[in-house]
């Protein structure tokens, strides 16, 4: 058995002239991840569950699990000091400590504390995902948004926790995505699987076909082509789609697959965005093989212009990325044109 906290310390002493710094703000997230798990786990019963402003049946106002979530893990990173400044899904302005220890901290960090945001009240699985990148502003100084105006290949770190049929806690720090399952007897992350690989192809497609209509020609093709019989297993391939981003990822993960959130007619950049969904996502599936695009471009190669940017995300199997890339660019034209 090797916990969360053994395999860090065990990996940070393999970079000589490690601090340590990046180990204490990865645990500092474990804990959120324990305290967010243990909120869940209880929304039914500590009257939690509903919408933020909403009123539960004694009369009361209810508080939303995505505001609890994002204030626990405000929290851990504040108290921990290794981080000075987060960006939110919750928060439309950047976060930063009025704090001298914060202020030292060398680390940024972008969250969606609680990603599936339409599954929290419905006990489906849900999940936080995080991302880490050096600040370039100085130390001793509040963290800027200007931290944060980094492509993905610059990221020393990203992960997610998936609150599901079991809580698991799936990092990389750029070698190699590993997996910790919690254990709730002795309130540990332990190491599940080292060094996790997606399957180079598979047969899952995840992607809200609710929105057909609307999505590009290549799109629309590249889902043709997966209700086609496929050579391999003479059926069509097989569609999964949780709704919750981390869930659907996981699963393409551990089975191979691709999850697409396309841009669409109305929505040119779709609906996810660029620094606490698709880059750290694209992160972790890059670490384990797969790719990671917006139709045309790598997504760890996009410089975000906004701190809340959207943008198209394709990800999972790198031959099933490969494909719609091919699909988007041999249809682009038609796009442009009827739009
Ligand atoms: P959220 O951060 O508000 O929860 O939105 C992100 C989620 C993803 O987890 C999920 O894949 C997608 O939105 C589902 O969107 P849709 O309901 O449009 O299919
Ligand atoms: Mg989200």
């Amino acid at each position: 058995m090797k916990t969360l906290i053994e395999f860090i310390h065990e990996r940070q002493e393999a970079f000589p002239g490690a601090t340590g710094e990046l180990s204490r703000l990865l645990n500092d997230i474990g804990i959120a991840a324990k305290i967010v798990n243990r909120d869940i786990n209880r929304a039914g019963l500590a009257n939690i569950l509903g919408l933020e402003g909403s009123t539960n049946v004694q009369g009361e106002e209810q508080k939303k699990l995505d505001v609890f979530a994002n204030e626990h893990f405000i929290k851990a990173l504040r108290n921990g000091g290794q981080c000075c400044a987060i960006v939110s899904e919750e928060n439309e302005e950047l976060i930063t400590f009025d704090s001298e220890l914060s202020n030292k901290g060398r680390y940024v960090v972008a969250m969606d504390p609680l990603d599936g945001s339409s599954n929290i009240d419905v006990n489906v699985s849900i999940g936080t995902i995080f991302a880490i990148w050096r600040r370039t502003s100085p130390v001793g100084k509040p963290g800027t948004k200007e931290d944060f105006i980094q492509p993905g290949s610059k990221m020393v770190a990203a992960g997610y926790v998936i609150y599901g049929s079991s809580t698991m806690l799936v990092y990389s720090t750029g070698a190699g995505v590993h997996a910790f399952t919690y254990d709730p007897t002795v309130g540990l992350f332990i190491l599940s699987e080292e060094s996790m690989r997606i399957p180079d192809g598979g047969n899952i497609y995840s992607v809200n076909e609710a929105n057909y209509i609307y999505f590009p020609e290549g799109v629309k093709e590249y889902i043709r082509y997966c209700q086609e019989d496929h050579p391999e297993t003479s059926r069509p391939y097989t569609t999964r789609y949780i709704g919750s981003l981390v869930a659907d990822f996981h699963r393409n993960l551990i089975r191979g697959g691709i999850y697409l959130y396309p841009g669409t007619k109305k929505n040119r950049q779709g609906k996810l965005r660029l620094l606490y969904e698709c880059i750290p996502i694209a992160f972790l599936a890059e670490q384990a093989g797969g790719k990671a695009s917006d139709g045309f471009r790598r997504i760890l190669d996009i410089r975000p212009g906004t701190i809340h940017q959207r943008s198209p995300l394709f990800v999972g199997s790198s031959h099933m990325v490969e494909k719609a890339e091919y699909f988007m660019r041999y249809y682009s034209r038609d796009f442009e044109t009827n739009a």
